[in-house]
């Protein structure tokens, strides 16, 4: 089984998306530190947030077989910076959160992880379940 990373914004599903794909009681804290829950690692928001953190990203990628940059599909604008995959060196999966959402933008959401440099995007929601399948095979 892969070793998967998360990275979004603060609030972006990251825990969510842990606790729907390893089935397993995920209790996220709120803090400034990576977590590692079983082959998943979960990086802290301010970690995208703010530029100074990416070198923190960049680190904890090290123990990761492939990463997943998470975008919440209500949100108009994002953090991923143009091109920010290819700097980990590693397979990027682009997760959209909050798909079917009232006011949910999901193909808005996919062009910001597509232009950060996911090359497979994956919709999901946490409500109805959508695509967590689908992204539970895309990290496999
Ligand atoms: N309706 C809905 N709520 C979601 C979805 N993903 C996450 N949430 C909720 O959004 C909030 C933040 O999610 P969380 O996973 O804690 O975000 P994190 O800060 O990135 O770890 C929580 O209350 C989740 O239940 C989704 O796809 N649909
Ligand atoms: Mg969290």
């Amino acid at each position: 089984m892969k070793r998967v990373m998360f990275i979004g914004e603060t609030d972006s599903g990251k825990s969510g998306l842990i606790l729907a794909l390893s089935g397993e009681a995920y209790a996220p804290r709120r803090a400034m530190a990576v977590e590692y829950f079983g082959r998943f690692i979960n990086t802290p928001g301010e970690f995208l947030e703010n530029s100074r953190y990416y070198h923190a990203l960049i680190t904890s990628s090290a123990d990761c077989d492939v990463l997943v940059m998470v975008q919440d599909a209500t949100r108009p604008t994002s953090l991923f910076p143009a091109l920010f995959a290819p700097i980990f060196n590693r397979p990027v999966v682009g997760a959209v959160t909050r798909s079917g959402e009232p006011g949910a933008k999901p193909e808005r959401a996919e062009r910001f992880l597509r232009s950060a440099g996911a090359k497979r995007v994956v919709l999901t929601d946490f409500r109805s379940g959508a695509g967590l399948d689908a992204l539970a095979d895309a990290v496999s």
